[in-house]
């Protein structure tokens, strides 16, 4: 549930508490920072093209995307020599300009503004505020003079209008000084890298058609995907995507109130694949009410996507420090309880649901529950079927569900009456005729990442953490690790994201394929800005961008070999161990590694 994570609360607070301790940080970019989605050796096509991921096409599971940040258009709008009006041989904004029309003179609206790009990375990469940087920037022309750059239908604009928009530019540095020299050209943006959205309501906006009207990105986080993915232009910004010549197609989720919080899978993931992508990502995890054993009609639909060669790719999810997972071997004929704790409010929205569930193997294993309230009422034995039933001031549902892989799931949910919070302490006690090893998940109504509500137990383990759906056969589920800056509590550099899912899953398959920085990673935010960007979520399309790249090169490539060179080539270190292993798979995602191993076989 819940995107794959994006700076919380609690990240904000650390970033301040960092930048306190060490303002240095505001002011220069530290020459050791990576960015992640720019390779470190430069690779290109059987006809010597530079590897850009051309003519891919990859399909996203997200929460929409920002489709009028200047990052999002194909430089095909045609290359223009600049004017320099007050003959200085430097690029003086808001005086020099384009004669876009070619009418063969400078026209009021041609003079060149500078689109200054929001730099949010709190002083991790560096830009100048002030100053036109083409690595950052971009330039455009004020039509209606009010010094802003005006876009979309409100404004007057089409979807036949090159980028939605009044003109945007971006400028060839050639000579890499980070200016705009006489002698270089400007190339005008025109085509939107995103073919067709999938709206929440199910209305599909398509390119040339009606993209334009395409719902807002409300979170900002499939726009940060969008990003890594293929957001600006090789070559000519210094934060740019894997792939910036592969199209998007996105498909935007809607969460619902209670678990599965996305109900609708099968139609965002059907929508993808007739739109015939190459690739397919999954930015979502959810945990909550699930069987994690690969049986669902959602992963069966993946895994035949997989057959016919799309490759499939997902976030291991962000589940593993939550305290929402335990694991417990129960004896048989002894009761065992399990504490959890709800509190009245988590991420601004009141905790009046919260849910549990129970997964084990062999439904002939029979499992009885009780639950006891936070004002001390038990219930009933509670061992089969389904139902609806009050306990004190509070509702309880519950219903016991077999999968065809013969994995048993015992949901509850627990809410109050009268819409109250299910804040307290409560006991979930459980007694079985056999040993049973159980896995117990738990989430509220906020499906946060952090454990609002948590269990209380010594049995919390990360172990078996990889959420759904890259918990289906034919995924590859990719690990977060930390790169450029570590955060207190969420792991050392260069080593796993805490927070990143591990072990084996429910039917015994190893959960995490591979992983891929995550935690401190850099792309597009929407609004004209660049930010930073964390969490399974952003590990995962790192290992789309390196597939887009790897399908430009060779487009027979299929899920399994796109799979087997990614794993092949992963790099094992003192971090990751020796690899295969349940918390990093393979290891370390290497981009260069997987070009090598690809052009020297193709
Ligand atoms: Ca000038
Ligand atoms: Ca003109
Ligand atoms: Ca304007
Ligand atoms: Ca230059």
């Amino acid at each position: 549930m819940k995107i794959l994570k994006n700076l919380n609360k609690k990240h904000i607070i650390i970033l301040l508490i960092l930048f306190i301790l060490n303002p240095a940080l505001i002011y220069s970019q530290k020459s050791d920072i990576w960015i992640t989605t720019i390779l470190k050796e430069k690779f290109y096509d059987k006809e010597g093209n530079p590897l850009t991921g051309k003519g891919v096409v990859i399909g996203d599971i997200d929460s929409g995307v920002d489709i009028f940040h200047p990052m999002f258009f194909f430089a095909d709008g045609g290359e223009y020599d600049w004017v320099d009006v007050n003959k200085d041989n430097v690029f003086t904004p808001e005086v020099d300009g384009v004669d876009f029309n070619k009418n063969g003179k400078l026209d009021t609206e041609e003079i060149l503004e500078v689109l200054e790009i929001w730099n949010n990375t709190y002083g991790l990469i560096s830009s100048k505020q002030g100053v036109y940087e083409p690595d950052f920037d971009f330039l455009y022309l004020d039509l209606n003079g009010n010094k802003k750059r005006d876009f979309g239908e409100e404004k007057g604009f089409t979807e036949n209008d090159p980028t939605y928009g009044e003109p945007l530019f971006i400028s060839m540095d050639v000579n890499k000084n980070n200016k705009l020299d006489i002698s270089e050209k400007i190339v005008a943006l025109k085509t939107s890298k995103i073919r067709a959205i999938r709206e929440k309501n199910g209305t599909i906006r398509r390119r040339g058609i009606d993209l334009i009207k395409a719902e807002p990105d409300s979170i900002g986080h499939g726009t940060g995907v969008c990003g890594i993915l293929c957001g600006g232009h090789y070559g000519v910004q210094k934060l740019h995507g894997f792939a910036p010549d592969a199209e998007i197609v996105m498909a935007n989720i809607f969460y619902d109130y209670t678990p599965r919080f996305v109900r609708n899978f099968p139609d965002l993931i059907n929508f993808i694949k007739e739109e015939k992508v190459n690739i397919l990502l999954f930015e979502d995890g959810e945990w909550m009410w699930e069987f994690m054993d690969g049986s669902t009609e959602e992963e069966e639909l993946v895994n035949q996507m997989a057959r016919e060669g799309i490759f499939i790719v997902g976030g291991a999810g962000n589940l593993a420090d939550g305290n929402m997972h335990l694991k417990d071997t129960l004896s048989a004929n002894q009761k065992t309880t399990y504490k959890f704790i709800s509190p009245k409010e988590s991420e601004g929205k009141k905790v009046d649901g919260a849910f549990v569930s129970f997964i084990w193997k062999g439904p002939e294993n029979l499992v009885s529950f009780w639950i006891t309230t936070p004002e001390g009422e038990t219930s009933k034995e509670i061992k089969q079927g389904a139902e609806f039933f009050s306990l004190g001031n509070y509702n309880i549902f519950y219903s016991r569900d077999v999968s065809s892989r013969n994995t048993v799931m015992f949901r509850f949910g627990f809410s109050k009456q009268d819409s109250g919070a299910v804040n307290g302490s409560w006991i979930i006690t459980a007694q079985t005729e056999n040993d049973v090893v159980l896995d117990g998940f738990i989430v509220d109504v906020s499906q946060s990442w952090s454990g609002s509500t948590h269990w209380v137990s010594d049995k919390i383990t990360s172990e078996g953490t990889v959420t759904f759906p890259s918990t289906a056969d034919s995924i590859v589920a990719v690990g977060a690790y930390v790169v450029n800056m570590e955060w207190p509590g969420y792991g050392k550099l260069n080593n796993l994201c805490s927070y990143s899912g591990i072990g084996y899953n429910i039917s015994g398959k190893m959960g995490t394929d591979i992983c891929a920085p995550g935690h401190t990673t850099f792309t597009v935010e929407k609004g004209n800005k660049y930010g930073i960007f964390s969490g399974t979520s952003s590990a995962a399309p790192h290992v789309v961008g390196t597939a887009a790249l790897m399908l430009q090169y060779e487009r027979s490539l299929t899920h399994t070999i796109i799979r087997n060179i990614l794993l092949s080539t992963a790099i094992q270190d003192k971090f990751t161990g020796n690899t295969p292993n349940t918390k990093w798979g393979y290891g370390k995602l290497s981009p260069e590694g997987a070009l090598k191993l690809l052009i020297s076989l193709y």
